[in-house]
């Protein structure tokens, strides 16, 4: 062959081979969806070995939907940041390199939450009944990415899903939890960071404990006293504050947008002292109360025979009913030791009644079954297996909240500097291995609406804080919400929960380093 002809024949072959290594894709990176640390574990999940890459190329597509597309954007936001790829969002039904959200799984098995998560070399396809299935499987697409994609600065790693199928939904319809913004203070920016650790474990409510003793917090304009007085302060008498009627809408709003439903309660007729601080006519003698900043419980009580008082309540839930699109208002009911018991009764069913009228079911404290309740009512049980019983005596079902299982804030153990521990010292593996299904005998799942985590902050002041009582206790109640007690088992979740640590870490969660658990870092 003569010399020019080997030069070009050189020249192009090796032009071919660097065009099309070019060009090729690399060889998918194996990786095993089994092996994924995914809290709450999923229902149903095979694993096929390999991966789905994010590129610069890769589309987020969704169906022509308003829900499915606030979900796409949400995806998009939670993945740009560590990723640094465009990851544009658009309507499409492209087959290959996207990431395709859409309703239409038509599996009633899934309900509203639940959801299909197809994902192969080539793409991820998530299907839900309701755009809330589709938020809640794009919680376990971020928990299959690396860690590192929960930061918010731009990362290296390998952005690869492993491939695999998965079919989910939540074993209980009510997984939340509390938390109390009355002994302090805690503003909306906090609020919404807490919002955003449900999302992250698919709960779905977001109790508020807007009112007790110590502050009122939240904006009552026919009772406007109420937080300009009774909102000046709180425990250990600091500046305390509340939520405008704006604020308040505005994290209804950021709740929904994760579709979480926020419950406000109102607590009486005990844990009213605010209330009373702010309007002597409130007080059965005429005389306000002063202000309290101790941490005291049981010595307050609305006026239960004045009119006055009833006119109070109406107004306040009537404009709280307003500003809340959830089926819930929490009436509290708790620890009421200055009320009579023959007062509280009545009180208790004419307040039921004036919930009932403002469009919403009441949902209380345990003691509120020894009232006449509804049954669409709803009696949280924290502390009395009696008026859990007395409660399915009526057919109302129960919120479990045994404060001995649940209650964020007890103490881990009788080092930790925040908390208290009159219910127990709650370690991790304390607050993981027990069943609400089977924890009051007599009360079955099928009486049970699900569980919910209160974070009670006489002691505690700050995000830090919240997080260092909060962490790691919550993912766990999260998966006792949503994952079937068969699939439940400590040894395997403790492994998991210790894959976490960097990922609480990256999101810089200051979560308590138990030593029950072997964590990753
Ligand atoms: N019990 C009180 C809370 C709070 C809590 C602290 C309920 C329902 C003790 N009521 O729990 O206000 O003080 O652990």
């Amino acid at each position: 062959m003569a010399l020019a002809n080997r030069f070009y024949y050189i020249f192009f072959t090796t032009l071919f081979f660097l065009f099309n290594s070019c060009t090729q894709e690399p060889p998918a990176i194996p990786a095993d969806m089994a092996k994924a640390d995914l809290i709450p574990y999923p229902v149903a999940l095979t694993a096929t070995g390999s991966s789905f890459a994010l590129k610069a190329s890769t589309k987020i597509q969704v169906a022509d939907d308003a829900g499915v597309k606030a979900v796409g954007e949400y995806l998009a936001d939670k993945l740009r940041p560590a990723t640094g790829l465009p990851l544009t969002v658009e309507v499409g039904t492209a087959e290959k390199d996207v990431i395709h959200l859409a309703l239409g799984a038509n599996d009633a098995e899934l309900g509203s939450e639940g959801y299909l998560l197809e994902v192969t070399e080539e793409r991820v396809h998530l299907t839900a009944n309701e755009a809330a299935g589709l938020f809640r499987g794009v919680q376990t697409i971020r928990q299959l990415l690396p860690a590192k994609i929960e930061a918010s600065t731009a990362q290296t790693a390998d952005w690869i899903i492993p491939t695999g199928n998965i079919k989910d939904y939540p074993s209980y319809a009510h997984r939340g939890s509390m938390l109390d913004v009355s002994r302090h203070f805690f503003g909306v920016e906090d609020v919404k960071r807490y919002i955003d650790f449900l999302a992250f474990y698919k709960m779905n409510v977001m109790h508020l404990h807007l009112t007790d003793d110590q502050g009122w917090r939240i904006e009552i304009k026919s009772w406007p006293k109420l937080t300009t007085h009774g909102g000046s302060t709180e425990v250990g008498g600091g500046e305390g504050g509340f939520f405008t009627q704006e604020q308040y809408k505005e994290l209804v709003a950021y709740a929904q947008a994760r579709h979480i439903t926020v419950i406000p309660e109102i607590d009486m007729p005990g844990h009213t002292n605010a209330a009373l601080a702010a309007y002597a006519e409130l007080n059965c003698d005429g005389k306000a109360r002063e202000l309290y900043t101790g941490t005291e419980v049981g010595f307050s009580t609305l006026c239960t025979d004045k009119p006055i008082t009833y006119q109070f309540i109406d107004d306040v839930i009537r404009e709280l009913a307003a500003m809340t699109p959830g089926p819930y208002i929490h009436i509290g009911g708790d620890e009421s030791h200055a009320t009579k018991k023959e007062d509280y009764i009545p009180f208790v069913n004419q307040v039921q009644d004036i919930v009932n009228k403002h469009g919403k079911q009441m949902i209380g404290w345990d003691e509120i079954a020894t009232a006449s309740l509804k049954p669409n009512s709803i009696a949280q049980v924290w502390a009395s297996v009696d008026n859990a019983k007395l409660a399915v005596e009526q057919n109302t079902k129960i919120l479990m909240s045994p404060a001995r299982k649940v209650y964020l804030d007890m103490q881990y153990d009788s080092t930790t500097t925040l908390g208290l521990h009159w219910a127990a010292y709650i370690e991790i593996d304390s607050s993981y291995i027990w069943d609400p299904a089977t924890y009051i005998p007599g009360v079955g799942k099928d009486q049970i609406i699900g569980i919910e985590a209160p974070l009670w902050s006489e002691t505690v002041t700050k995000m830090d804080e919240i997080e260092y009582m909060v962490f790691p206790r919550l993912p766990g109640l999260a998966e006792i919400g949503w994952t079937p007690a068969a699939s439940r088992n400590w040894d395997t979740y403790k492994q998991r929960l210790g894959q976490h640590g960097p990922r609480m870490s990256t999101m810089e969660i200051d979560f308590y380093r138990s030593k029950q658990i072997p964590w990753a870092n």
